[in-house]
């Protein structure tokens, strides 16, 4: 079966291109202008068509703070394809003291065969021993080449020296980390000092992990990758202070990648001092959002190129869960739906607004976390032999988010109310429609685990 996509504008990293589009048996077999034969011809005429985006920070069925995610592989994929994200990369996580093929094992047990799109994994170190260095060639071959540590969390973190010695074997191996920089030490002195005070509420959240303990940390975090002579990714990066040391580190030679997320894009902290608990509490995530005045900062750093990603950190919980946290804001479990959302609104914010280009877009959601989370040619790029994976996006669409529309498992939404510019059309996966107008027409998940390789950015 061969289907055509006539009279769309195909979006690359570099820029624009009117051309048709052939897909045969999943894969991309032809783009040029005015091509015929096929069996099927869909009409895409003043779309544009990205390759499907993937988002490299998702949390789906995770235990946080004695809940788990209201989203799980089913549901979450579900909404994330909805979104144009056809693929996502989740954080597997080992149970404390697990090794890192339990975790592995864990996440393929909650994962397989529930994905709506494609999706790989990767691996959380949060401890690090003889055991754990010997089973990391076996998550190479497993198809993990990217992991994650933590600078905070005090459960997760895993302190100086040990990533150090993390880092440097990664670096043998030819694998990249993404770390969460938090300053934990004296984040929780101030939780303590907040909590001392009586002052429990919402509001105390932004207070108690300010932006500057955020750069602290992303400092900390360069020169440890310095001296371990390896390149690293800053996830969830939310401030211009911390961008100022990855230009630092970037000027001493160091090869440092940055991610962002839409919240920090367009949300900032004055959510967090609404009166009314709930409100408040469906803002908390780490890091927190920011001031407004941060977010020009972050565009313009995409613009540039100096961040290379735009992912979700989707990691959703009903309002029944972040009630957990009405007498304690610690125990608000952290983080915000995204994943259905993100690329209509870095679209309508960033291209209509004339932040970024369409080119840069789709280098921040396609391009750069394909070639960086070793996914590249396969995602990432529409070309022959690609994956045949479209978002067919009509910039003439608008319509206005609202919770109530979507389809994550989650009762609200943090963009309720953000009007769109253009709308997500048709999403093909693997060459199969499976999104139309928003609804999903795919009855069962069809996600395929994605093997990786290793980096090429
Ligand atoms: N931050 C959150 O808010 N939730 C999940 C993990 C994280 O880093
Ligand atoms: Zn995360």
């Amino acid at each position: 079966m061969k289907t055509l996509l006539k009279g769309g504008t195909v979006v690359s990293g570099t820029g624009l291109r009117r051309a048709d589009v052939l897909m045969e048996n999943e894969k991309i077999s032809r783009i040029s202008r005015h091509l015929e034969g096929a069996d099927r011809v869909v009409d895409v005429s003043g779309c544009l068509l990205f390759p499907g985006f993937i988002d490299a920070h998702t949390h789906f069925d995770l235990d946080v703070a004695g809940t788990t995610t209201s989203d799980d592989f089913y549901t979450g994929s579900r909404a994330a394809l909805r979104g144009g994200t056809t693929t996502v990369i989740d954080f597997a996580c080992p149970n404390k003291g697990d090794s890192l093929h339990d975790g592995l094992d864990l996440w393929h047990q909650k994962a397989d065969g529930k994905a709506f799109c494609d999706y790989g994994f990767h691996m959380t170190i949060d401890d690090w021993n003889e055991g754990i260095r010997a089973e990391l060639p076996d998550m190479f071959a497993a198809g993990i080449s990217s992991f994650k540590m933590y600078m905070t969390y005090p459960a997760m973190m895993i302190g100086d020296r040990d990533m150090y010695w993390a880092l440097k074997e990664l670096r043998r191996l030819g694998g990249i980390v993404g770390v969460h920089c938090e300053n934990a030490g004296v984040i929780d002195g101030m939780i303590a000092e907040r909590k001392a005070a009586g002052k429990l509420s919402p509001a105390s959240h932004p207070v108690t992990r300010p932006p500057y303990l955020e750069a602290e940390a992303v400092s900390r975090l360069l020169r440890i990758a310095q001296a371990a002579d390896t390149p690293v990714v800053i996830v969830h990066l939310t401030n211009r202070e911390a961008l100022r040391e990855v230009e630092a580190a970037r000027k001493r030679g160091q090869t440092v990648y940055v991610e962002t997320c839409p919240q920090y894009l367009l949300l900032d902290e004055s959510v967090y001092f609404h009166d009314e608990f709930s409100a408040a509490a469906r803002y908390v995530c780490a890091p927190p959002l920011r001031e407004k005045a941060e977010q020009p900062y972050l565009w313009k750093a995409l613009r540039k190129g100096a961040i290379q990603t735009v992912s979700t950190d989707h990691c959703s919980f009903t309002l029944e869960q972040k009630a957990m946290g009405r007498e304690d804001f610690t125990k608000i479990p952290g983080g915000l739906p995204g994943v259905e959302t993100r690329g209509e609104l870095i679209y309508s914010y960033g291209v209509a607004k004339k932040r970024i280009s369409a080119a840069q877009m789709c280098k921040a959601l396609c391009e750069n976390p394909a070639r960086l989370y070793g996914l590249y040619p396969r995602k990432g790029l529409l070309r022959r032999g690609s994956d045949a994976d479209i978002v067919v996006y009509d910039p003439g669409a608008s319509h206005i988010i609202r919770s109530e529309d979507c389809i994550a498992n989650v009762d609200y939404n943090p963009y309720e109310g953000f009007v769109t510019s253009g709308g997500i059309r048709q999403v093909w996966l693997r060459g199969r429609l499976s999104v139309e107008s928003g609804r999903v027409l795919v009855q069962e998940p069809q996600g395929q685990y994605m093997a990786r390789g290793k980096r090429s950015l």
